[in-house]
């Protein structure tokens, strides 16, 4: 923690003082060994136009910001379907009463009806409708989310599991239930929330096939070997299934779509950030442990690398991020500026102290850079710039908390987002 805690007060300007060298290929875990780097200034433009007051942010400088993200790093993603379907099965009377459970099948083209996401929702029951809602992709099927047997086994393609809970790439029913504990389900509910989950997998699954099956088989090009460099990759392929559930809930009378929180851990907070980013329907956007590529910055190489994670999952990412690869200086982007574009609404990072590979500091200080974008929007954006002590949450319009423990989710994360909902959408 002294670590953190020394070297957030050398790191509070907008240039970076520490003069280890380059570390081309071995995993930096020691502050003296981050690089000299400058971070470009969310606040001025790429042609020297400072950016002085909302309009130029909003006209200017978030479409240049966003659409720098795009080329260089997410990959362009179609525009919202023409024509979508849903199908919904309802369910008034699920988790004792409780809840109302639905499961709407969202097929994003009428041309191809193999393509589809099973949206799994609990509503409320007493909540004065609509209810506000928490939407976040999830790992290994919603029958994992919790164990009520009326949740549909998924069908789709699923990761290999340790255990043992897949055969063959399919849900076996042994899995139901199994990842309860990132998804406290009543509490979020017994809190006026209701809460929402896509499988992942249902969008694209997560393994590189040159891009030849899920959402990307419905959009040209139909050979991946025409593939542009900056043509949306996997993770921009999770965000524009995250907007598809948007599309659904301002359908849906029983929802507030002006309310919905977008969430997720790890590779799905990256989702979740770049969601909030490209949808500004989003009304609040919460990335736990996102790390590399999410809410850490790339210029500071601590932990995992732009090269490393390009090199283990290259199909996360446009082809044109490969060239940040050792050379993150070049990108005209930080990921202080992807927290910027949630501004001026509220975001939350969490970072876990034993969880050096997302580069918990690295998380922080994104928050710090942001921060001059939403005091320009009115907001008091992060309240301290010194990173705070375990446990200890600190929250404006940019949340921030680092948790005891591991890399995952955990109730005390959610217990946090659900006070900054609170405060900010209630
Ligand atoms: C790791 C990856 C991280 C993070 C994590 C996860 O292997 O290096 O960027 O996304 O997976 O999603 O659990």
């Amino acid at each position: 923690m002294f670590k953190y805690l020394l070297c957030t007060l050398c790191l509070v300007g907008l240039i970076v003082i520490n003069n280890a060298s380059a570390q081309e290929s071995k995993t930096i875990y020691n502050e003296a060994d981050v690089p000299e780097f400058t971070l470009p200034d969310p606040l001025v433009c790429q042609d020297g136009t400072k950016v002085i007051n909302s309009t130029i942010w909003f006209q200017k400088r978030r479409p240049e910001i966003l659409s720098l993200f795009e080329t260089t790093m997410f990959g362009i993603a179609p525009e919202k379907p023409n024509k979508m379907k849903y199908e919904v099965i309802s369910d008034d009377n699920a988790l004792n009463g409780k809840a109302i459970r639905k499961q709407v099948t969202i097929y994003p083209s009428e041309k191809n009806e193999q393509v589809k996401f099973e949206m799994l929702m609990y509503l409320p029951k007493k909540a004065g409708k609509p209810a506000p809602v928490f939407l976040g992709l999830n790992f290994k099927g919603n029958h994992t989310v919790h164990p009520d047997p009326e949740i549909k086994l998924p069908v789709s393609w699923m990761r290999p599991d340790k255990e043992d809970l897949v055969i063959d790439n399919k849900a076996l029913e042994s899995g139901r239930g199994k990842s309860s504990s990132r998804w406290p389900v009543e509490l979020i509910l017994s809190r006026g929330y209701g809460i929402a989950t896509i499988y992942y997998g249902d969008i694209d699954p997560d393994f590189h096939d040159g891009f030849k099956n899920g959402i990307h088989t419905l959009y040209p090009p139909i050979d991946p070997a025409d593939r542009k460099p900056d043509q949306w990759a996997t993770i921009a392929a999770w965000a524009w299934g995250l907007s598809r559930a948007m599309d659904y809930f301002e359908t849906d009378t029983d929802v507030n779509s002006r309310k919905v929180a977008v969430i997720g851990h790890s590779r799905i907070g990256k989702t979740a950030l770049w969601a909030g980013a490209t949808d500004q329907r989003f009304a609040l956007v919460v990335s736990n442990n996102s790390g590399c590529g999410g809410a850490a910055l790339s210029r500071r190489r601590y932990g995992e690398s732009v090269k490393s994670i390009n090199s283990v999952f290259p199909h996360w990412f446009c082809d044109n991020y490969k060239k940040y690869n050792d050379n993150e200086q070049a990108q005209p982007v930080d990921q202080h500026m992807l927290i910027a574009l949630m501004a001026p609404r509220p975001v939350y990072i969490a970072s876990a102290v034993g969880d050096p590979w997302a580069d918990p500091h690295g998380e922080f200080l994104s928050a710090v850079h942001a921060d001059p974008v939403y005091r320009l929007l009115g907001t008091d954006g992060i309240p301290v710039k010194q990173m705070p002590e375990l446990d200890s949450p600190i929250s404006g319009t940019i949340g921030y908390h680092i948790r005891t423990g591991k890399h995952d989710i955990k109730e005390y994360d959610w217990t946090q987002y659900l006070k900054f909902a609170d405060k900010h959408l209630k």
